[in-house]
Protein backbone atom coordinates (compact mmCIF):
# COMPACT_ATOMS: atom_id res chain seq x y z
CA UNK A 1 0.00 0.00 0.00
CA UNK A 2 1.00 3.80 -0.21
CA UNK A 3 1.19 5.37 2.33
CA UNK A 4 0.92 9.48 2.21
CA UNK A 5 4.54 9.94 1.88
CA UNK A 6 4.09 7.93 -1.48
CA UNK A 7 6.19 5.63 -0.58
CA UNK A 8 5.37 1.95 -0.74
CA UNK A 9 5.23 -0.40 2.13
CA UNK A 10 4.11 -4.02 2.76
CA UNK A 11 3.00 -3.07 6.04
CA UNK A 12 2.26 -5.64 8.25
CA UNK A 13 -0.98 -5.19 10.51
CA UNK A 14 0.21 -3.96 13.81
CA UNK A 15 -1.10 -4.32 16.84
CA UNK A 16 -2.73 -0.76 18.39
CA UNK A 17 -0.31 -1.93 21.70
CA UNK A 18 2.72 -1.59 19.00
CA UNK A 19 1.51 2.32 18.03
CA UNK A 20 2.13 5.70 19.52
CA UNK A 21 -0.21 7.71 20.62
CA UNK A 22 -0.67 10.72 18.86
CA UNK A 23 -3.67 12.50 20.65
CA UNK A 24 -6.57 11.58 22.68
CA UNK A 25 -9.80 12.95 23.80
CA UNK A 26 -13.14 11.74 26.10
CA UNK A 27 -13.78 9.10 23.41
CA UNK A 28 -12.02 8.86 20.76
CA UNK A 29 -7.52 8.26 20.18
CA UNK A 30 -5.03 9.11 17.40
CA UNK A 31 -2.49 6.53 17.10
CA UNK A 32 0.87 7.52 14.82
CA UNK A 33 0.67 4.56 11.67
CA UNK A 34 3.66 4.83 9.65
CA UNK A 35 3.20 8.23 8.21
CA UNK A 36 -0.09 7.84 8.45
CA UNK A 37 -2.46 8.22 11.72
CA UNK A 38 -4.89 5.26 12.97
CA UNK A 39 -8.38 6.65 14.57
CA UNK A 40 -10.05 4.20 16.65
CA UNK A 41 -13.47 5.17 18.22
CA UNK A 42 -14.34 4.16 21.86
CA UNK A 43 -17.31 2.68 22.96
CA UNK A 44 -17.37 5.63 26.16
CA UNK A 45 -20.10 7.84 25.74
CA UNK A 46 -19.74 11.31 27.33
CA UNK A 47 -22.78 13.30 28.47
CA UNK A 48 -22.60 17.14 30.51
CA UNK A 49 -18.89 16.66 29.35
CA UNK A 50 -18.17 13.86 31.94
CA UNK A 51 -16.85 10.46 30.08
CA UNK A 52 -19.37 7.73 31.99
CA UNK A 53 -17.57 4.58 33.46
CA UNK A 54 -19.96 2.13 31.78
CA UNK A 55 -19.32 1.59 27.65
CA UNK A 56 -22.03 1.44 25.72
CA UNK A 57 -21.31 -1.33 23.17
CA UNK A 58 -21.24 -0.94 19.49
CA UNK A 59 -21.02 2.81 19.82
CA UNK A 60 -17.31 3.01 18.67
CA UNK A 61 -18.19 0.91 15.46
CA UNK A 62 -22.00 3.18 14.99
CA UNK A 63 -19.79 6.16 14.55
CA UNK A 64 -17.39 5.32 12.98
CA UNK A 65 -19.34 3.42 10.03
CA UNK A 66 -21.01 7.00 9.98
CA UNK A 67 -18.47 9.09 9.06
CA UNK A 68 -17.56 6.22 6.57
CA UNK A 69 -20.80 6.71 5.01
CA UNK A 70 -20.72 10.75 5.30
CA UNK A 71 -17.43 10.99 3.65
CA UNK A 72 -18.87 8.49 0.89
CA UNK A 73 -21.57 10.88 0.55
CA UNK A 74 -19.95 14.02 0.46
CA UNK A 75 -17.00 13.18 -1.49
CA UNK A 76 -18.15 15.19 -4.36
CA UNK A 77 -18.02 18.33 -2.41
CA UNK A 78 -14.50 18.41 -0.50
CA UNK A 79 -11.63 15.18 -0.25
CA UNK A 80 -11.36 13.78 3.20
CA UNK A 81 -8.24 12.25 4.64
CA UNK A 82 -9.79 8.17 4.77
CA UNK A 83 -7.15 6.00 3.68
CA UNK A 84 -8.52 2.52 4.77
CA UNK A 85 -10.30 0.65 6.89
CA UNK A 86 -7.87 -2.30 6.82
CA UNK A 87 -7.11 -1.86 10.64
CA UNK A 88 -5.79 -4.20 13.54
CA UNK A 89 -8.39 -6.81 14.14
CA UNK A 90 -9.04 -5.30 17.86
CA UNK A 91 -10.40 -2.05 16.43
CA UNK A 92 -11.82 -3.68 13.10
CA UNK A 93 -15.06 -1.47 12.22
CA UNK A 94 -14.73 1.14 14.91
CA UNK A 95 -11.10 2.29 13.45
CA UNK A 96 -9.50 3.99 9.92
CA UNK A 97 -6.85 4.71 8.81
CA UNK A 98 -6.50 8.16 7.91
CA UNK A 99 -4.05 10.55 6.30
CA UNK A 100 -1.72 12.49 8.51
CA UNK A 101 -2.65 16.49 7.92
CA UNK A 102 -1.52 20.05 8.73
CA UNK A 103 -4.66 20.93 11.00
CA UNK A 104 -6.11 24.56 10.93
CA UNK A 105 -6.33 25.27 14.58
CA UNK A 106 -10.62 26.33 14.26
CA UNK A 107 -13.56 24.26 15.06
CA UNK A 108 -15.44 24.44 11.67
CA UNK A 109 -18.87 24.87 13.13
CA UNK A 110 -22.47 24.88 11.17
CA UNK A 111 -25.73 25.99 12.68
CA UNK A 112 -29.18 25.18 11.15
CA UNK A 113 -31.26 25.70 14.59
CA UNK A 114 -30.59 27.50 17.30
CA UNK A 115 -28.90 25.65 20.38
CA UNK A 116 -26.22 25.22 23.35
CA UNK A 117 -23.91 28.53 23.11
CA UNK A 118 -25.44 29.70 19.89
CA UNK A 119 -28.77 30.03 21.83
CA UNK A 120 -27.13 31.77 24.59
CA UNK A 121 -25.40 34.09 22.47
CA UNK A 122 -28.40 35.05 20.28
CA UNK A 123 -30.21 35.46 23.67
CA UNK A 124 -28.05 37.46 25.12
CA UNK A 125 -26.90 40.00 22.65
CA UNK A 126 -28.90 38.73 19.17
CA UNK A 127 -26.25 37.62 17.12
CA UNK A 128 -23.90 34.25 16.83
CA UNK A 129 -20.42 34.69 16.18
CA UNK A 130 -21.02 38.31 15.38
CA UNK A 131 -23.82 37.30 12.38
CA UNK A 132 -26.91 39.42 13.12
CA UNK A 133 -30.11 37.33 13.27
CA UNK A 134 -33.75 38.17 13.07
CA UNK A 135 -35.50 39.10 16.59
CA UNK A 136 -37.98 37.09 18.02
CA UNK A 137 -36.61 33.48 17.55
CA UNK A 138 -36.86 30.63 20.08
CA UNK A 139 -34.95 28.23 21.18
CA UNK A 140 -34.38 24.96 18.42
CA UNK A 141 -36.17 27.63 15.59
CA UNK A 142 -34.49 26.56 12.69
CA UNK A 143 -32.73 29.31 11.15
CA UNK A 144 -33.37 30.91 7.58
CA UNK A 145 -30.11 29.36 6.47
CA UNK A 146 -27.62 27.62 8.16
CA UNK A 147 -24.80 30.07 9.63
CA UNK A 148 -21.15 29.35 9.85
CA UNK A 149 -19.95 29.94 13.59
CA UNK A 150 -16.08 29.27 14.09
CA UNK A 151 -14.65 28.46 17.22
CA UNK A 152 -11.58 27.87 18.75
CA UNK A 153 -10.37 24.38 20.13
CA UNK A 154 -9.99 24.31 23.86
CA UNK A 155 -8.24 22.29 25.77
CA UNK A 156 -9.25 19.05 27.17
CA UNK A 157 -12.19 20.05 29.33
CA UNK A 158 -12.56 23.40 28.78
CA UNK A 159 -15.54 24.70 26.19
CA UNK A 160 -14.39 25.56 22.65
CA UNK A 161 -14.27 29.77 22.16
CA UNK A 162 -17.20 30.95 19.81
CA UNK A 163 -15.61 33.62 17.20
CA UNK A 164 -16.29 35.60 14.68
CA UNK A 165 -15.55 35.23 11.24
CA UNK A 166 -12.69 38.08 11.19
CA UNK A 167 -10.94 36.37 14.02
CA UNK A 168 -10.97 33.22 12.67
CA UNK A 169 -9.13 34.45 9.28
CA UNK A 170 -6.73 35.51 11.23
CA UNK A 171 -6.07 32.48 13.17
CA UNK A 172 -5.64 30.89 10.31
CA UNK A 173 -3.65 33.08 8.43
CA UNK A 174 -5.39 33.87 4.94
CA UNK A 175 -9.16 34.57 4.63
CA UNK A 176 -9.83 33.77 1.24
CA UNK A 177 -9.23 29.90 2.89
CA UNK A 178 -11.26 30.58 5.46
CA UNK A 179 -14.08 31.65 3.24
CA UNK A 180 -13.56 28.56 1.36
CA UNK A 181 -13.81 26.58 4.71
CA UNK A 182 -16.92 28.41 5.51
CA UNK A 183 -18.43 27.41 1.87
CA UNK A 184 -17.25 23.88 2.61
CA UNK A 185 -18.75 23.62 5.75
CA UNK A 186 -21.68 25.10 4.97
CA UNK A 187 -22.15 22.41 2.05
CA UNK A 188 -21.41 19.73 3.74
CA UNK A 189 -23.72 20.41 6.62
CA UNK A 190 -26.51 20.98 4.18
CA UNK A 191 -25.87 17.82 2.36
CA UNK A 192 -26.19 15.72 5.90
CA UNK A 193 -28.76 17.94 7.11
CA UNK A 194 -31.11 17.45 4.35
CA UNK A 195 -30.57 13.34 3.90
CA UNK A 196 -31.46 13.03 7.44
CA UNK A 197 -34.33 15.48 7.43
CA UNK A 198 -35.46 13.00 5.05
CA UNK A 199 -35.24 10.44 7.35
CA UNK A 200 -36.72 11.70 10.42
CA UNK A 201 -33.89 13.10 12.00
CA UNK A 202 -32.92 16.74 12.87
CA UNK A 203 -29.13 17.60 12.33
CA UNK A 204 -29.35 20.45 14.26
CA UNK A 205 -25.54 21.93 14.09
CA UNK A 206 -22.32 20.16 13.46
CA UNK A 207 -18.41 20.55 14.01
CA UNK A 208 -16.10 19.88 11.32
CA UNK A 209 -12.20 19.79 11.60
CA UNK A 210 -10.02 20.48 8.40
CA UNK A 211 -6.18 20.15 7.19
CA UNK A 212 -4.11 20.33 4.39
CA UNK A 213 -1.24 18.58 2.72
CA UNK A 214 0.65 18.79 -0.39
CA UNK A 215 -1.93 18.11 -2.78
CA UNK A 216 -4.58 20.00 -1.23
CA UNK A 217 -5.54 22.81 0.80
CA UNK A 218 -9.15 21.76 2.82
CA UNK A 219 -9.37 17.96 3.31
CA UNK A 220 -12.00 17.27 5.60
CA UNK A 221 -10.85 14.89 9.15
CA UNK A 222 -11.77 13.75 12.47
CA UNK A 223 -15.65 12.27 12.62
CA UNK A 224 -18.56 13.61 10.34
CA UNK A 225 -21.90 14.06 11.15
CA UNK A 226 -21.61 11.81 13.99
CA UNK A 227 -23.90 12.22 17.44
CA UNK A 228 -20.74 13.08 19.11
CA UNK A 229 -19.96 15.44 16.77
CA UNK A 230 -23.35 16.74 15.92
CA UNK A 231 -26.55 17.72 17.67
CA UNK A 232 -29.43 14.86 16.26
CA UNK A 233 -32.53 15.55 17.35
CA UNK A 234 -36.02 12.80 16.82
CA UNK A 235 -38.18 15.03 13.72
CA UNK A 236 -41.40 13.74 15.31
CA UNK A 237 -40.73 15.19 19.19
CA UNK A 238 -39.21 18.97 17.72
CA UNK A 239 -40.82 21.46 19.27
CA UNK A 240 -39.26 24.81 19.11
CA UNK A 241 -38.92 27.17 22.16
CA UNK A 242 -36.95 24.77 24.44
CA UNK A 243 -33.92 22.34 24.72
CA UNK A 244 -34.73 19.41 22.42
CA UNK A 245 -34.17 15.43 23.81
CA UNK A 246 -31.01 14.19 22.48
CA UNK A 247 -31.74 11.20 19.86
CA UNK A 248 -28.53 9.25 21.04
CA UNK A 249 -27.83 10.98 25.00
CA UNK A 250 -31.44 11.63 26.21
CA UNK A 251 -31.58 8.39 27.85
CA UNK A 252 -28.46 8.63 30.09
CA UNK A 253 -29.22 12.32 30.77
CA UNK A 254 -32.83 11.31 31.87
CA UNK A 255 -31.26 7.89 34.06
CA UNK A 256 -28.75 10.11 35.12
CA UNK A 257 -30.85 13.11 36.30
CA UNK A 258 -32.82 10.84 38.12
CA UNK A 259 -30.32 9.88 39.48
CA UNK A 260 -29.73 12.72 41.62
CA UNK A 261 -26.22 12.93 39.98
CA UNK A 262 -24.60 16.17 40.13
CA UNK A 263 -22.91 16.22 36.94
CA UNK A 264 -19.83 16.02 38.35
CA UNK A 265 -17.34 13.24 38.54
CA UNK A 266 -17.08 10.49 38.78
CA UNK A 267 -20.18 9.65 37.23
CA UNK A 268 -22.75 7.07 38.01
CA UNK A 269 -22.30 3.42 36.62
CA UNK A 270 -25.11 2.83 34.17
CA UNK A 271 -27.81 -0.02 34.91
CA UNK A 272 -28.04 -2.49 31.91
CA UNK A 273 -31.73 -1.01 30.64
CA UNK A 274 -30.13 2.57 29.75
CA UNK A 275 -27.11 0.80 28.08
CA UNK A 276 -29.19 -1.38 26.31
CA UNK A 277 -31.97 1.56 25.20
CA UNK A 278 -28.69 3.79 24.56
CA UNK A 279 -26.93 1.14 22.13
CA UNK A 280 -30.47 0.35 20.32
CA UNK A 281 -30.50 4.64 19.42
CA UNK A 282 -26.95 4.66 18.25
CA UNK A 283 -27.90 1.31 16.07
CA UNK A 284 -31.22 3.09 14.64
CA UNK A 285 -29.78 6.44 13.99
CA UNK A 286 -27.42 4.43 12.11
CA UNK A 287 -30.13 2.21 9.84
CA UNK A 288 -32.10 5.27 9.41
CA UNK A 289 -29.24 7.46 7.89
CA UNK A 290 -27.49 4.88 5.80
CA UNK A 291 -30.34 2.86 5.26
CA UNK A 292 -27.96 -0.32 5.97
CA UNK A 293 -28.51 -3.01 8.26
CA UNK A 294 -26.09 -2.54 11.50
C1 LIG B 1 -6.20 15.22 14.36
N1 LIG B 1 -7.64 15.50 15.98
C2 LIG B 1 -8.91 15.51 16.73
C3 LIG B 1 -8.86 14.37 17.69
C4 LIG B 1 -8.23 13.41 19.80
C5 LIG B 1 -9.47 13.20 17.30
C6 LIG B 1 -5.54 15.63 15.51
N2 LIG B 1 -6.06 13.41 9.73
C7 LIG B 1 -5.49 14.06 10.80
C8 LIG B 1 -6.22 14.28 12.00
C9 LIG B 1 -7.57 13.83 12.08
N3 LIG B 1 -8.67 13.47 12.17
C10 LIG B 1 -5.55 14.93 13.06
N4 LIG B 1 -4.26 15.33 12.91
C11 LIG B 1 -3.63 15.11 11.75
N5 LIG B 1 -4.21 14.49 10.71
C12 LIG B 1 -7.52 15.15 14.67
C13 LIG B 1 -9.16 16.80 17.35
C14 LIG B 1 -8.24 14.51 18.93
C15 LIG B 1 -8.85 12.21 19.43
C16 LIG B 1 -9.46 12.11 18.19
N6 LIG B 1 -6.45 15.78 16.49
Amino acid sequence: MCSASGMVSIGLMPSVDDLKLHSSGKVREIYEWEDDLLMVASDRISIYDVVMPTPIPDKGKVLTQMSLFWFELTADIVPHHLISEDVPEEVMERAMRVRKLEMYPVECVVRGHLSGSGWKEYRDGGAVCGIELPGGLRESDKLPEPIFTPATKAELGDHDENIDFERAAEIVGDRALMEELRRVSIDVYTRGAEHAAERGIVLADTKFEFGRHAGAEVVLADEVLTPDSSRFWPADLYEPGKTQPSFDKQYVRDWADEAGWDHKPPAPELPADVIEQTRAKYVEAYERITERSF
